[in-house]
């Protein structure tokens, strides 16, 4: 039976509902299983065209130059920087992605990550169980409402968290080098320092890779100043993480609050020390719902390269 299914390799443990579906349709062949990948590729490797992917398995360029037959990649999740794209359109392989789906999960994270910054929401809850309220009272946090947030990328998810922080009553401002929207109404900054300096809040979600990394250093840490907090739910390297723990330990700026790190899983062991700042585990889009609704998207990407050589969510390389 298994000879007239298509034969896919999977990078990573995915996501249950999309390994069933791979595993019910096609010849699955896990990577992580593979022990010895130059041999295997040696025998499947020419019968792989697609390979499933995510945005944290990545794939890297040495195993994928053993899939001589390899037409497309289908991704889990809307970044895309784990993998090399110069490298893909050299070989003409087709890459997707899981966009739109997951722009309000991510966007509720960002405004999850403000409050809780903030109002010292997982502070306070470490405090009663703790059973500190017997003895003391709670410090003060700080409102959102008032104050301004800015945002470094308004694509689709920064302009999700646009519309949400406007009915939180904050003023949203945003950073663009190369010039305004013209179909927004928010305050443009072609700079980055004074984009920070005019915010309370900076909320990072740019795409990561070489053109951002580190883009949010010392400098933009000094600028954003000590009453003010970043927020990040894009990418660890956009963020100069020594930087941030420096920045923090001097009390350059309020707090942080981030979703994303450099080295995933590992976090920087002072930051774990820190009441001023919140670490999550990179769960932005991490909803039932939305991990649903990407990995339908995978599906339906690589059902349809299989059936008419076209992709639902192209990745444009
Ligand atoms: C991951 C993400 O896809 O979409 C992205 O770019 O980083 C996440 O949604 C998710 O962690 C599963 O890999």
């Amino acid at each position: 039976m298994n000879e007239s299914k298509e034969e896919v390799l999977v990078w990573g443990p995915m996501h249950p509902s999309l390994m069933q579906s791979l595993e019910e349709n096609y010849c699955v062949h896990p990577r992580w299983e593979i022990a010895d990948f130059r041999r295997w590729a040696s025998l499947h490797g020419d019968a792989i065209r697609v390979v499933v992917t995510s945005a944290v398995h990545g794939a890297d360029n040495g195993r994928l130059d053993q899939l001589s037959n390899l037409e497309a990649i289908t991704s889990f999740g809307v970044g895309y920087d784990a993998l090399d794209t110069t490298y893909l359109a050299a070989r003409g392989i087709q890459l997707s992605n899981t966009p739109d789906v997951l722009n309000h999960s991510v966007a509720e994270t960002a405004l999850a990550l403000m409050l809780c910054v903030s109002r010292r929401i997982n502070e306070a809850e470490r405090f009663v169980r703790a059973g500190k309220w017997q003895e003391a009272r709670f410090p003060l946090g700080h409102d959102l409402h008032g104050k301004t947030c800015g945002i470094v990328g308004l694509g689709k998810i920064g302009k999700t968290v646009a519309k949400m922080v406007s009915a939180f009553n904050m003023s949203v401002a945003y950073y663009r080098p190369n010039g305004p929207y013209t179909d927004v109404p928010y305050t443009h900054y072609a700079d980055l320092q004074a984009l920070a300096a005019a915010a309370d809040y900076l909320v990072v979600i740019v795409p990561g890779g070489a053109e951002t990394r580190h883009l949010i250093d010392r400098s933009v840490m000094r600028a954003l100043g000590p009453t003010s907090f970043l927020i990040n739910v894009a990418r660890g390297s956009v963020v100069d993480e020594s930087a941030l723990v420096a920045a923090l330990l001097e009390s350059e700026i309020g707090g942080a609050a981030l979703d994303v790190f450099e080295d995933e899983p590992h976090v920087p062991v002072e930051l774990l020390e820190m009441d001023n700042v919140v670490l999550l585990p990179h769960i932005g889009s991490g909803t039932h719902e939305t991990r649903q609704a990407m990995a339908d998207l995978v599906y339906a990407n690589l059902k349809s390269w299989f059936e008419k050589q076209t992709l639902v969510t192209p990745v444009t390389l």
